[in-house]
């Protein structure tokens, strides 16, 4: 979540309608031209004052040439995707969930990380639904599924689970993906053309690359209706990707993907349009006083010009500690002895504190490491929290590794410290 934007958490739903009639595909191809058509007019405009900025989103035939087909030999399968329980998860989960890498580059070494969740009834007949938090850099597991519409909730003390009773799966089958390439379990190797060509561009194609070898790995969903739905600076992601993947099927003249609409919350659409809307915002609801929105005015002209006393004006009336992203919530705070965290006030089915327990849940050491055999008899092993030499560090871990060596077996994937 970025900091200058704020998200209300009213939701503001916009883009293409959820309803499943037939109907759909043309409102959201609709939506996607107008975007374009008014790209190219706001280009026109533009040159008339300055230089055009280059929009690649205006002309999608930029994305010919991403693949139709799966382009990477599916290395996963769902069976080894699947995941039996999570650490500390409540008794009688009632629905399938899976977790893995699809590769979308090869070449460049790039993994994307996602975390499914299949509805308890009627999975087969339900849609797909693929999440996305904003940034960017925010991870879709860490928030999307864990603090906001995921099956799970994490327990204070980061060690347990409970049971989100109106998460989305029990309405869609839901893929919440970290994205791009090096956000939350999603990774990227450093060299110059990953850290070169990073943005939008690049996180659409990616995601488009993600879903067709995705889809080979979960072949039951081919032809499902699927919705794209986000959060924040998914305002950029969302509608980006539907672009692309109506561009694809159009140009290949089938429904590589059944795309059937966008659903979008309080989304991020245009920096200084959305930095202008949050202060506006603040104004209106008794934040900033009349004074300080004038100084704001005077000090702001909401575009790439803005400098120093911009940033003053915009600070300088917005005392006290509140959340920016929705100014009614109540605020964590910590016991300065305890270390506890505790919420300012009650509000029913909230709790401001959530990102401390999600922290230390998501840290919670596992994985004894991680094993991988190749072909040959030839196995790699780290050892977590080995350091240089292993059996000084981790004794007991190491010990195992030797007599799994012996044995000429895999370690198991768990070992206690
Ligand atoms: C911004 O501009 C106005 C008028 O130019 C000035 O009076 C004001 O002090 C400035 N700064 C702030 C923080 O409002
Ligand atoms: C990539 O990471 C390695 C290992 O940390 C480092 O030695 C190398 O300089 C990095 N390369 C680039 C292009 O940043």
């Amino acid at each position: 979540m970025r900091k200058t934007l704020n998200l209300f958490l009213s939701l503001l739903l916009l883009g293409a309608s959820l309803t499943a009639d037939g109907s759909q595909e043309d409102q959201l191809t609709r939506f996607i031209q107008s975007k374009a058509k008014k790209r190219h007019t706001a280009v026109r405009a533009t040159s008339e004052s300055g230089p055009a900025e280059n929009d690649p989103w205006a002309d999608a035939s930029s994305f010919s040439h991403l693949p139709s087909k799966c382009p990477i030999p599916p290395a996963g399968t769902k069976e080894a995707d699947k995941i039996t329980a999570l650490p500390g998860q409540p008794p009688r989960v009632n629905f399938d969930q899976y977790s893995g890498y699809v590769t979308v580059s090869e070449l460049h070494f790039r993994e994307l990380f996602y975390y499914f969740v299949e509805a308890p009834y009627e999975a087969a007949t339900k849609p797909l639904i693929l999440w996305l938090n904003g940034g960017p850099g925010c991870s879709s597991l860490g928030y999307g599924a864990m603090t906001e519409l995921g099956p799970f909730r994490v327990n204070p003390g980061g060690k347990t689970l409970s049971r989100n009773k109106h998460a989305w799966n029990n309405l869609a089958n839901v893929i919440f993906l970290e994205s791009p390439a090096g956000v939350g379990f999603s990774y990227a190797s450093n060299n110059t053309n990953n850290n070169d060509n990073v943005g939008d561009r690049r996180t659409a194609e990616d995601t488009f690359v993600f879903l067709l070898n995705w889809l080979e790995r979960f072949p039951e969903y081919k032809g499902r209706d699927f919705y794209i739905a986000g959060e924040s600076y998914s305002g950029h992601y969302v509608p980006q990707l539907a672009t692309v993947i109506e561009f694809m099927n159009e140009l290949h003249g089938s429904t590589l993907i059944n795309l059937r609409g966008i659903f979008v919350g309080n989304p991020y659409l245009d920096d200084y349009k959305n930095e202008k809307g949050e202060l506006e915002f603040l104004w209106s609801h008794g934040v900033i006083s009349d004074e300080g929105w004038a100084g704001i005015l005077a000090n702001c002209s909401f575009s790439p010009s803005d400098d120093w006393p911009c940033t003053v004006a915009a600070l300088k009336p917005q005392k006290g500690h509140f959340d920016h992203y929705n100014i009614y919530a109540p605020l964590c705070l910590q016991e300065p002895l305890t270390g506890t965290f505790y919420s300012s006030s009650y509000l029913a089915g909230y709790d401001p504190c959530a990102d401390h327990y999600v922290e230390a849940y998501m840290n919670i050491p596992k994985v004894g490491g991680y094993v991988q055999q190749y072909e040959g008899g030839f196995t790699f092993a780290s050892v977590r929290g080995a350091g240089h030499r292993v059996p000084t560090y981790q004794p007991k871990r190491a010990l195992v590794l030797l007599y799994s060596f012996l044995k000429g077996m895999l370690p198991p994937d768990d070992v206690p410290h």
